[in-house]
């Protein structure tokens, strides 16, 4: 005699899915965004690699890598965050480079 089909597949939802789907979603990582850092010419190299430890929590040897990377491709990556950490992250780096006096700036883009 036939009973109801088995679940994963056609048939009317088991309670079982619904946990497990619910579960799925819970543990879903947040997109991702890039933190960059631009390049000027007024900025101290010494300032930036400060904003790399202190902001970023970069090593002192990591910070100094990227900051040279920086100096002289453009702009660098400072790390990979969900969009609020990143905004706030980026805010932190504005605020001090403008009590310090300098045009140092940071954006963000999708992973
Ligand atoms: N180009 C700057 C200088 O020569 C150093 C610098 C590096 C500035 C990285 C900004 O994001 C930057 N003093």
């Amino acid at each position: 005699m036939p009973g109801q089909p088995d679940s994963p597949g056609g048939g009317a939802p088991q309670h079982g899915d619904a946990v497990l789907e619910r579960t799925k979603q819970e543990t879903k990582e947040p997109p991702l965004y890039k933190v960059i850092l631009l390049n000027d010419d007024y900025t101290t190299m010494e300032f930036v690699v400060q904003i790399l430890e202190q902001v970023f929590l970069k090593t002192p040897a990591e910070a100094f890598r990227v900051m040279m990377h920086v100096h002289t491709q453009g702009k660098g990556l400072c790390g990979l965050y969900p969009h609020d950490i990143a905004e706030t992250k980026i805010e932190t780096v504005h605020e001090m480079a403008q009590e310090h006096g300098f045009p140092l700036r940071a954006d963000m883009e999708p992973e």
